[in-house]
């Protein structure tokens, strides 16, 4: 049986405003760094490891509120499905929940919880935003879905576009990606901008790249952090955001839109000795899911 999130007080997912789970997504591939090219298989599920350190070191939101609508539903059964399996459950996930109102946060899990969740969006939703937090663009034109193609391939779905995407954080890029960036053209928010250009202006031009979008969906690679402050990730890259400064995007962001979920991937428990990336991403999850609705 695994752990559940305390802090996630609400007893029925029907009544929840936010609905947690976990979902081990594998199979995406490794990136291109010393620990990526690991093939030894990644510790299931990541999500309880989360739900442990924040379970043994707990902690109100920022703004004092407990986990009342906050329902944690477990983990999805994705354990030794073939990928299309894995993505056709997470996706439907995904799905069901935004359909009926709820604020879904799927905690991965590799780069394929990405996809699946995106898929969701489109299939649901025919004008959400998309802000994706990530040290890479993940644009690569291939025609396998990798971790380094999922928005190549996101943004081939119906109602995921180029135009409506923010990418925040960015700042370790290659030649194929950049070529997938000047054909897609998305929103990109370099990381030295939210110190160059300080964060209420970051936040301005994403509003006005992302149009007039009601809803928005939050897709975080954790390597889109800081590393000092996110350790555990397969690729990580200095010069990130800080959580801090995520959390300041994100309660801008709420103040505007309709934030209709959230995904966390690349979180690799045995990199994580301190519990660091495990806290950071607990924090995320409690804040994602207290942050206001607009008006
Ligand atoms: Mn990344």
């Amino acid at each position: 049986m695994s752990p559940r999130l305390r802090h996630a007080l609400c007893p029925d997912e029907h009544r929840a405003r936010s609905v947690l789970f976990g979902a081990n997504t594998q199979g995406a591939g490794f990136s291109e760094s010393a620990r990526g090219r690991s093939d030894a298989p990644r510790t299931l599920f990541t999500a309880d490891f989360m739900r442990d350190a924040d379970n043994e070191s707990p902690s109100l939101t920022e703004s004092l509120e407990d986990g009342a609508g906050l329902f944690d539903a477990g983990n999805l059964p994705v354990e030794g499905l073939a990928v299309p399996a894995q993505l056709s459950v997470v996706r439907d996930r995904f799905a069901s929940l935004f359909l009926r109102g709820q604020r879904a946060i799927g905690v991965g899990g590799d780069h394929h919880i990405k996809y699946a969740a995106l898929a969701a969006v489109s299939d649901v939703f025919e004008d959400c935003g998309v802000v994706y937090v990530d040290a890479h663009p993940d644009c690569v034109q291939s025609d396998a879905l990798a971790f380094d193609s999922i928005l190549h391939h996101a943004w081939k779905l119906p109602h995921v576009r180029p135009e409506r995407t923010s990418l925040f954080g960015i700042r370790q890029v290659n030649a194929r990606e950049r070529e997938g960036l000047r054909e897609w053209k998305p929103g990109v928010i370099h990381a030295v901008e939210v110190v160059e250009r300080g964060l209420p202006a970051v936040l301005d031009s994403m509003v006005a790249q992302l149009g007039g979008v009601r809803r928005v969906f939050v897709s975080v690679d954790l390597d889109g952090l800081a590393p000092h402050e996110v350790p555990a990730v397969e690729a990580p890259y200095p010069g990130g955001p800080t959580f801090r400064e995520l959390l300041v995007l994100l309660r801008g962001l709420a103040r505007r839109y309709e934030l209709v979920g959230l995904d966390v991937s690349e979180f690799i428990p045995e990199l994580d000795p301190a519990r660091l990336t495990a806290l950071v991403t607990a924090r995320l999850v409690k804040e994602f899911a207290a942050l206001p609705s607009p008006g």
